[in-house]
């Protein structure tokens, strides 16, 4: 097994020591942290989430193999190369107010990041008062991306780009939507921007608003 399958195992089955020790030998190794991420953390995260559809009880192996993914990323961030310079936009992000999950989100911050892009990460459960506070604090804001993935709290997701389309002020605002419970059809009909499925499409296709 290489060095990367043996992190994706690891961050799967829940092993937070073992991945940052494997983290480790990996960039002693000089593999890329693009790499890693591409090729162990996601794919790692995704058959997780399925392992927790098909084992709804199992719950601590979940948080165990968040936490081993929260570890790594913890490792990797201040590796991830951004093309220097100035940033290519600013975005704030995070997960909308009632949710708390953040591994979603904090992949899309990651990937923003290693993109060029600064990201300004408001945590989870923010509320729309919040969103707005960031981006008016922030004048070089140019993209919002809100993550959920409860259906409850998609009601949420969608007061806060009403809130953000009748703010006069914010109307050169992007919004960008995503997470588990939101797919293009919602996003449409909410009157986000752009969704996208996944973290790196997330990125790739912000670039498209910016470059
Ligand atoms: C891990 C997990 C938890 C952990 C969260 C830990 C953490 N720190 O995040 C814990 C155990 C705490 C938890 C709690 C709950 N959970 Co939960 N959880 C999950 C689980 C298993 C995995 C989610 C995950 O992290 N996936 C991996 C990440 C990488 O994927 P992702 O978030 O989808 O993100 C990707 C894309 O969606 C995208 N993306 C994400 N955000 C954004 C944003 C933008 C702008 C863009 C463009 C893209 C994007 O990029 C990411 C990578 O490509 C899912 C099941 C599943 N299979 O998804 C259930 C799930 C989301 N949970 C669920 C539920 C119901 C709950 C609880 C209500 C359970 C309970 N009864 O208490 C609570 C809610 C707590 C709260 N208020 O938020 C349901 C939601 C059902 C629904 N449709 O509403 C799910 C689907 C499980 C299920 N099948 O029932 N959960």
């Amino acid at each position: 097994m290489t060095i990367v399958q043996r992190i994706k195992e690891a961050i799967e089955v829940g092993r937070p020591k073992e991945t940052e020790k494997l983290i480790k030998q990996a960039l002693s190794e000089n593999v890329k942290p693009s790499v890693m991420l591409e090729e162990a953390m996601i794919p790692a995260m995704r058959s997780a989430g399925e392992y927790y559809r098909n084992n709804d009880g199992d719950i601590p192996r979940i948080l165990a193999a968040a936490r081993s993914m929260r570890k790594g990323l913890d490792i990797l961030e201040p590796y991830i190369e951004t093309e220097g310079g100035k940033p290519l936009a600013t975005i704030v992000l995070g997960t909308v107010k009632g949710d708390l999950h953040d591994m979603g989100k904090n992949l899309v911050a990651i990937m923003f990041r290693s993109a060029g892009f600064k990201v300004i990460d408001l945590g989870v459960d923010v509320s729309e008062k919040e969103f707005l506070k960031a981006v008016r604090k922030n004048p070089d804001v140019s993209l919002v991306c809100i993550s959920s993935l409860l259906t409850t709290a998609m009601p949420e997701m969608r007061h806060v780009v009403k809130t953000f389309r009748e703010s006069k002020d914010l109307a050169h605002i992007k919004i960008m939507v995503g997470g588990g419970s939101v797919d293009q059809e919602f996003a449409d009909d909410i009157g986000a921007d752009a969704y996208t499925e996944t973290a790196v499409d997330a990125a790739e296709k912000a670039k498209t608003f910016f470059v």
